[in-house]
């Protein structure tokens, strides 16, 4: 990165800089959390693949919203950006019932004002897919809202934007999912406004740490699904009996080198771009 970027800001496994009045950087670091807690240990190249997924994802959405990607820099890991006013609310989109639409689910029979059929069970596929816009809280937990919450946040027409928009991407790419074997389960999508007030796609988008990706062929409803790519981590860390405070447990070998073997076979399911030809030469995704 040039010396003159400035950093702004710290995400749990990502860094914002300033490149100028106009651009950013997005740096995604190899960084994992579990629990909501960062490890101690890294894995190998997953900053650079969720990089090239999402970079992947936003080259193949253009016609449905533009998005806030100047370039992919030649370190795999590294997004340019356009600057834009991010609207203050998340826009999730959820095709199953799980995390805390689950919880939510059960405590009052409603996501989010959308209220469900009863009888659904932990991961049941829902009718249709749904928009659940949420907050992000100073815990840097997201708290739930409803649609009429979010139309005060940003405005209705603008709120009707970004939920339609939030829709067609997550149609578009949980068909792509499905037909390579995954399960796009819910995904957050972060929107923005350009300077000539058009609503953008910014941050990161489909990437496994942004989405619940769930292997098709072990898809169960009536519990919790496996992790495309954090099970063996979790599984770990479960075995281990640590409390779930920071800081997180060491992970070892084994466990490090089956998740990155995750995080590329994720990658590559997705793509249909060997993860090595990505490393060569990243400007592969964007073709
Ligand atoms: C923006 N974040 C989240 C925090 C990270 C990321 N295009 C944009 N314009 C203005 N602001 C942002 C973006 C984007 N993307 C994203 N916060 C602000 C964030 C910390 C580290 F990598």
């Amino acid at each position: 990165m040039p010396d003159t970027a400035v950093h702004l800001a710290s995400g749990k496994v990502r860094e914002l800089y300033a490149l100028d009045h106009e651009r950013l950087l997005l740096v995604a670091s190899d960084r994992i959390s579990t629990f909501d807690v960062i490890l101690p240990t890294e894995i190998p190249d997953k900053g650079c693949i969720l990089t090239g997924l999402s970079a992947f994802w936003f080259a193949r959405s253009c016609h449905i919203v533009p998005n806030h990607v100047l370039a992919l820099r030649d370190d795999g890991r590294s997004l340019e950006c356009r600057r834009l006013e991010m609207l203050p609310v998340e826009v999730v989109v959820r095709g199953y019932l799980s995390g805390s639409g689950w919880n939510d689910y059960l405590a009052t029979g409603s996501v989010c004002g959308h209220e469900l059929p009863p009888g659904l069970v932990e991961s049941a596929r829902l009718p249709e897919p749904i928009v659940t816009p949420a907050t992000k809280a100073a815990t840097g937990h997201d708290d739930n809202i409803d649609a009429t919450a979010a139309a005060a946040l940003v405005g209705a027409a603008r709120w009707a934007e970004a939920e339609a928009v939030a829709l067609a991407l997550y149609d578009f790419a949980a068909a792509h999912a499905h037909a390579r074997g995954i399960i796009l389960a819910d995904t957050k999508f972060e929107l923005g406004l350009d300077q000539d007030g058009t609503l953008v796609l910014g941050d990161e988008a489909l990437t496994p740490d942004s989405s619940r990706f769930w292997p098709a062929d072990e898809y169960s409803p009536g519990r919790p699904q496996p992790s495309y790519d954090k099970q063996y981590v979790r599984d770990y860390c479960e075995a281990l009996g640590w409390d779930k405070t920071a800081p997180g447990p060491e992970v070892p070998d084994d466990v490090v080198g089956g998740t990155r073997a995750r995080y590329v076979e994720a990658f590559e399911l997705l793509t249909g771009i060997r993860f090595d030809a990505y490393l060569a030469d990243p400007q592969v995704v964007l073709g």
